[in-house]
């Protein structure tokens, strides 16, 4: 508990599980750092999948949570590929599913940052060109977390990590608009601060076929140096700065902010440790980026940004998902 709050106050993990409105597939008893929202956010996104879904689960924290066959933490049936071929495990079992007639079986990646943005990336991008059928979540705690914090191309500028220990020097890399890029049907972000959010975005990638993504940003407690009950808090505090928007795309086109943007940055980098060794310059340059981002996201999502688009504008190549 933190020293501020009262001691009949539920733990805000407590209470975030108990808005869990679904039978749970994750059990309790996993090897999760105690108090991460990686667990958390899964048992979200099972729990509105449903019991008729296969997961993937690459090298991870996730891949621990899950814990070795017959242990396994989840009660539905998981492969554990490589960590560079998770979308392409998908992609083989989606088709075998079917050969089975099993067609609504969801096959759903819970994979890493690191096993998403750099060594799983090509073969996602591959699947997402053939639009196969399985909705891809990264579980983003910008690093590489379960073997040490180390760097990821998602981790931000100037933070520290275990390999970075001077602050990174380049910027996060931009998976949301890589993969709507690809012209996918779905791509989302979503956030456990942002329960009811997460819940309808994990339904609407359900209900739509092809190449479906969501992007869950989790704050690692160990690699963040969060304190142990922060990790929900600085969820909200993301996006509540605009460092971690709430927006989907659509087929590459259509996009819909979901969130306002109401605190300073200061206020989300205060709460970590691994910004700690920042000057007021790198500060304010961080600030900068988050308000160009913004800028841009707010102009993407403008009502009139597909007015543009002239009818007589060759259709988008039609594809169906494999
Ligand atoms: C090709 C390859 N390189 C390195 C590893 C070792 N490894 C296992 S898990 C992991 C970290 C994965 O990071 P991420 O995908 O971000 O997941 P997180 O642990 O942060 O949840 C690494 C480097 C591996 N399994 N395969
Ligand atoms: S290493 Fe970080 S992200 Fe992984 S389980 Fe622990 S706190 Fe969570
Ligand atoms: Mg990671």
């Amino acid at each position: 508990m933190h020293p501020t709050q009262p001691m009949h106050a539920m733990h805000p993990i407590a209470a975030a599980n108990a808005a869990l409105d679904a039978p749970p597939m994750l059990c309790a008893g996993h090897a999760a750092c105690p108090g991460c929202i990686d667990a958390l956010s899964a048992r979200h996104v099972l729990a509105a999948l449903g019991p008729d879904t296969v997961a993937v689960i690459p090298p991870s924290c996730m891949a621990i949570i899950a814990g070795p066959q017959p242990y396994s933490s989840l009660k539905i049936p998981v492969y554990q590929p490589t960590l560079e071929a998770s979308a392409a495990a998908a992609s083989g079992l989606r088709r075998a599913l079917n050969a089975q007639g099993r067609r609504d079986t969801q096959v759903v990646v819970l994979a890493g940052d690191g096993g998403t943005y750099d060594i799983g990336l090509q073969c996602l991008s591959s699947a997402a060109e053939r639009n196969e059928d399985f909705i891809y979540v990264c579980l983003d705690n910008e690093g590489y977390m379960n073997t040490g914090a180390q760097k990821s191309s998602s981790t931000p500028q100037h933070a520290w990590t275990g390999s970075t220990p001077a602050g990174k020097q380049t910027g996060k890399k931009n998976l949301v608009e890589i993969m709507a890029a690809h012209g996918v049907p779905y791509v989302a972000t979503a956030s456990a601060g942002h329960l009811a959010d997460l819940r309808r975005k994990v339904a609407r990638a359900r209900e739509l076929r092809g190449t479906r993504v969501l992007v869950l940003l989790i704050p690692c407690l160990d690699g963040w140096g969060l304190a142990d009950d922060m990790g929900l808090a600085a969820a909200r505090l993301a996006v509540e700065t605009g460092a971690f928007p709430l927006y989907e795309v659509e087929d590459g086109l259509r996009y819909t902010l979901n969130s306002q943007r109401t605190r300073p940055l200061a206020d989300y980098l205060a709460l970590q440790g691994r910004y700690r060794h920042l000057d007021a310059a790198e500060r304010a340059a961080l600030q900068e980026q988050v308000n160009l981002g913004w800028a841009r996201l707010a102009r993407r999502a403008a009502p009139d940004t597909l007015a543009d688009l002239s009818p007589t504008s060759p259709a988008p190549q039609e594809r169906t998902p494999c």
